[in-house]
């Protein structure tokens, strides 16, 4: 009797203990990624954005948490990552990026450091729709959470897609938080893309793209 529950027992200890080695072996991937959020043209803004960034990883699964505060507030902010179609490392754009000296690094100025709109953070960011998503709105204190999860496998389908031959590499991107509200005058010399406004895609905040310690799965 007591032999039996003793060897049942080391039978019990030998299975938890090989159990989580064999099921890591075989898990899948957990990678995170983290963008501090960094305030651009304030002045132009009238505030000072910052934020993080987080993407999480996990097997087929990634989640985008971006938290940001000191927003133009009740103002829709279109918020994407950029970078090159050509395996550059994009960085955030500096005061050198104001190629027109008008005190301000307009979305246009930035493409040199930072490249191009690739990957939106709207309400459905695998369908790459940039200009006709569904953005954030930050409430009266400027400050909004934003947090989609969305499948790895159609963001990387939708990507190659858009950017033939390339991945999603995102240690090679930036974060852009956009936007100052409608009404805000802004000089004629400020440039956007196409007819949108020029508020519309005024960049605010910009965060590099570095990949992160995992924290243990829960
Ligand atoms: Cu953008």
């Amino acid at each position: 009797m007591k032999a039996t529950s003793l060897s049942l027992s080391a039978l019990l200890a030998s299975v938890l203990f090989t159990a989580p080695f064999g099921a890591s072996a075989a898990a899948p991937a957990h990678e995170e990624y983290v963008a501090h959020l960094q305030s651009m043209n304030h002045d132009a803004a009238g505030s000072a954005t910052t934020g993080e960034v987080r993407f999480t990883i996990n097997g087929d699964e990634v989640t985008i948490d971006i938290r940001v505060h000191g927003a133009p507030p009740d103002t829709v902010h279109w918020q994407h990552f950029h970078g090159f179609a050509t395996g550059q490392a994009a960085s955030c754009p500096t005061a050198a990026e104001d190629i027109n000296h008008d005190g301000i690094a307009d979305l246009i100025e930035t493409g040199k450091a930072s490249g191009t709109t690739m990957v939106p953070f709207d309400s459905e960011p695998a369908a790459m729709d940039v200009a006709h998503g569904t953005y954030p709105k930050a409430d009266a204190h400027g400050a909004y959470h934003y947090r989609q999860t969305v499948s790895l496998k159609a963001l990387d389908a939708a990507f190659a897609k858009a950017f033939p031959g390339q991945q999603l590499d995102l240690d090679k991107r930036v974060v852009f938080i956009h936007g100052v509200p409608a009404g805000q005058a802004l000089p004629a010399s400020v440039a956007s893309l196409g007819s949108i406004p020029a508020q519309v895609t005024l960049p605010i905040a910009c965060g590099k793209i570095e990949r992160a310690a995992a924290r243990p799965a829960d």
